[in-house]
């Protein structure tokens, strides 16, 4: 989604800001720009291109932008068509320029009032209000900052903004509420940021702007102020993301090394676990114990592939935790009456901290009483984590491709590990149970890794993806959420209109889609439902499908002409769904690279998506 860097310094920001904008691509955008204070020119001077900052960036060169003020920001529209005109920075009169993430519900009825009071609109986009409003505020005699104040409180919705104007050109303002925004601290220099991958080789040292704050950053110093307008001290943290997971190095596309990365973020999520040599509340957070210990229910709620590692997780709570697990989507829980219990663990998913779809869940559910909150995330001090009692930081590294890898198999890490701790709570894990779950995690990154050894097999499989319309997934068991996350993968980056069912479902409807045009691809471990999944294949079989079988060691299969079967190495028990997600990633990506789509940013997809 939208993407905000800003800087004031004593040098030329204006690379700064292109490189700013350059890291946040991976959100997800369709038009970027940029605004400067030209201090010698006493002007406002803005660029924008619809499509990539590249070509945002050449324009800006040939009009020799240099400024010691600016702002930048990639737009994932919202309000109004992908146009250079709704593409941010916005300006009102010349003079003030801002640019802004989220929705602003009432600007309908602000633009009719801004209208009213004489200002002209030039773009469809909702952000527009905001500038001319503070505009107004500014006319009427407040400083920069006050303006802004007065405008926010004006306005219903989320939002995170950072602004400039040319009459005061030692400044910089901005403002947080539903979307995230950090301001970076550098020497006699300061940074706004929606992310701090985009400030983090000018600075690590970071304030994560509460909801309701306001900042303001001169070269010297950054003031925050809470919602009320009192000055505040806010934390700050030092960053360790490292350049290094934000750099592609030697892989083609950053889904394919973060495919890649499997391994060491799978051992990397485990650690705690390994160093604590067991399951234990206390990796949850200081009060999990209480939390945890007399909890009779699960609540899961997350979007897309966080939802689908939800639904494994279900079947490992239900049989191991011996508790009922509820998985709900989001967006469809925090509008649907709930009946509220109060010794339910509510668990949110979200590799970003910020998606707002669950986080509004989230808030749902505390408005209902549900104290025991958790929060299953990525990014270290995001929204998310932030408003939940205990968390588990996955230790994926950054994620920047759109289409999500590491952060699923080591959200299951995760899930595991809260199944475990749950059932030791609860007396359902003896010892000898525990070592032989412990040991499973143990042999889980190696495990990962044999099932990347499969891609040369999985490759040739992808050409043959690549030039149908669609494709079926089947799975059963815990299984059947991989099978959702294959269609998933290989809908978003490939375009391939792909379908999953658990396979016993393939009799009631689907199997009159099966030709031989339609690939069907079976994730078959050897499990208790293996000889089913035998049987379903056969009804494929039977109407001239074309089937391609992931299996394990165990698993006995025919291959025949219609019946490819690629296999995973060795059979993992519970934790088999972990490894059975690594090949339905690399077919995704190798039928996307094959019809030749931009892996890493798929049309019309966003990465971390903070709007609803
Ligand atoms: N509503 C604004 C910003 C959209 C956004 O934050 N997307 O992630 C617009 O449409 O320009």
């Amino acid at each position: 989604m939208c993407g905000i860097v800003g800087a004031i310094a004593d040098r030329d920001v204006v690379p700064v800001l292109i490189e700013g904008l350059k890291r946040l691509e991976y959100r997800g955008y369709d038009s970027a720009g940029i605004a400067v204070v030209d201090a010698n020119a006493g002007d406002v001077r803005r660029v924008r291109r619809t499509g990539r900052v590249a070509e945002m960036e050449a324009a800006a060169q040939a009009e020799h932008f240099a400024s010691r003020l600016g702002i930048g920001h990639t737009r994932w529209a919202t309000h109004g068509g992908v146009t250079e005109g709704n593409a941010h920075p916005h300006v009102s009169h010349g003079e003030l320029a801002l640019v802004h993430n989220g929705i602003i519900e009432n600007h309908d009825e602000q633009r009719d009032r801004l209208r009213k009071l004489g200002y002209a609109f030039e773009s469809q986009t909702d952000t527009e209000v905001i500038a001319h409003l503070i505009h107004y505020y500014r006319a009427q005699g407040n400083s920069l900052l006050a303006a802004l104040q007065h405008a926010v409180k004006e306005l219903r919705g989320a939002y995170a903004i950072a602004v400039i104007d040319k009459r005061d050109p030692d400044r910089m303002v901005a403002a947080r509420m539903g979307c995230p925004l950090l301001v970076g601290l550098g020497e006699g220099e300061n940074f706004v940021a929606s992310d701090v991958s985009a400030i983090v080789s000018s600075t690590r040292r970071v304030i994560f702007l509460e909801e309701g704050d306001t900042a303001e950053l001169t070269r010297d110093g950054v003031k925050v102020f809470d919602a009320n307008g009192a000055e505040i001290q806010r934390d700050v943290h030092v960053s360790d993301v490292s350049l290094a997971s934000l750099e592609l190095g030697p892989y083609r596309h950053f889904m394919q090394k973060e495919i890649h990365e499997q391994p060491r973020a799978v051992a990397d999520t485990i650690e705690a676990v390994m160093d604590n040599r067991g399951f234990s509340a206390s990796l949850f957070g200081a009060d999990a114990d209480a939390v945890m210990r007399d909890v009779e229910a699960v609540q899961i709620l997350a979007c897309g592939t966080s939802y689908y590692a939800g639904l494994v997780a279900r079947y490992w709570i239900e049989s191991i935790v011996g508790i009922p697990c509820a998985v709900d989507i989001a967006s469809e829980y925090r509008y649907r009456d709930v009946v509220a219990n109060p010794k339910q663990l509510v668990v949110t998913i979200s590799q970003s901290g910020e998606t707002l779809d669950t986080m509004e869940a989230l808030k749902y559910a505390k408005s209902l009483g549900h104290e025991r909150t958790l929060s299953i995330c990525n990014v270290p001090e995001s929204a998310i984590p932030r408003a939940s009692r205990l968390v588990y930081y996955t230790r994926a590294g950054a994620e920047i491709g759109v289409a999500s890898t590491k952060a699923f198999t080591t959200q299951l890490v995760a899930l595991f590990t809260l199944t475990c701790t749950l059932a030791k709570l609860r007396g359902k894990l003896d010892g000898d149970i525990e070592q032989s779950h412990l040991e499973g995690l143990r042999q889980l990154p190696g495990s990962v890794q044999h099932a990347l050894n499969l891609e040369p097999q999985i490759v040739a499989w992808a050409e043959k993806f690549a030039s149908k319309q669609h494709a079926l997934f089947l799975g059963r068991g815990m299984h059947y959420p991989i099978a959702l996350e294959g269609a998933l993968k290989l809908k978003e980056i490939s375009y391939i209109h792909a379908e999953a069912y658990p396979a016993g479902e393939l009799k009631h409807g689907p199997l009159a889609l099966v030709d031989s045009d339609m690939p069907v691809v079976v994730i078959a471990p050897n499990d208790m439902l293996l000889e089913k999944v035998k049987s379903n294949i056969q009804e494929v079989r039977a109407r001239g499908g074309e089937m391609f079988v992931f299996a394990d060691a165990d698993s006995h299969f025919g291959e025949s002409e219609q019946v490819h079967v690629i296999r995973t190495p060795r059979h993992v028990g519970v934790l088999s769904p972990i490894v059975h997600a690594i090949p339905v990633q690399l077919l995704a990506y190798h039928a996307a690279l094959a019809r030749g789509t931009d892996v890493d940013k798929p049309r019309n997809l966003a990465k971390s998506v903070t709007v609803e």
